[in-house]
């Protein structure tokens, strides 16, 4: 199972897997971060799609082709952004890990890709959100044997660190 979930460091656009996941905004047309990079990646069909979508709320997720990118579709979940961990933060990121697992599977997806959702500009603190995402990972790849492969991308060596440390620690 350990080889099933893996931290990668790199340009989450760059890879050839099901899915790639969009830390989004619940306009879901497009922002800096991840998100910019995915849409300049998708090039502008993934934006008149997504106009047809009617935005997504915080936890909730919403998939689309990834038209020019290498990954067949993008999963668009909406972190929630930082306060100060009192605001449902932790049920609503681990919300967002869960439902883009839903859909995975409804999809019949073997192979997904996540960035650090939130620990960018949303401001959600790192090792904490790491935890989370390990957590949510493991469940899903318990209940859903046709899962072949997780991976946790870091875009620096920093979060790659963390992320790394949180799956050996549990
Ligand atoms: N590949 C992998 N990870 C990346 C990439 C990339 N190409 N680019 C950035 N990251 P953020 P958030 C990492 O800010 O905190 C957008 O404007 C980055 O280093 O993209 O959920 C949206 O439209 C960080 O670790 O997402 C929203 O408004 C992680 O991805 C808002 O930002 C997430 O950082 C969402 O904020």
């Amino acid at each position: 199972m350990a080889d099933r979930l893996q931290v990668l460091s790199g340009d989450i656009t760059r890879l050839a897997v099901d899915a790639i996941v969009n830390a989004a905004n619940a306009s879901l047309l497009g922002g800096g971060g991840v998100d910019g990079a995915i849409h300049r990646g998708a090039g502008p069909e993934l934006l008149a799609y997504c106009r047809t979508l009617g935005g997504c709320p915080t936890g909730e997720a919403k998939i689309t082709p990834g038209f020019r990118l290498p990954s067949k579709h993008v999963i668009h979940t909406v972190g929630p952004v930082w306060r100060d961990g009192s605001q449902g933060e932790a049920q609503q990121l681990g919300l967002c890990y869960r439902n883009c697992f839903r859909l995975a599977r409804k999809h019949g997806l073997r192979s997904i890709a996540f960035p650090a959702i939130s620990c960018g500009v949303y401001g959600y603190p790192r090792d904490a959100a790491a935890r989370i995402a390990v957590a949510e990972c493991r469940m899903a790849m318990r209940d859903n044997p046709d899962l072949e492969q997780v991976l946790l991308v870091a875009f620096d060596e920093s979060m790659a660190k963390v992320l790394q440390q949180a799956l050996s620690a549990a």
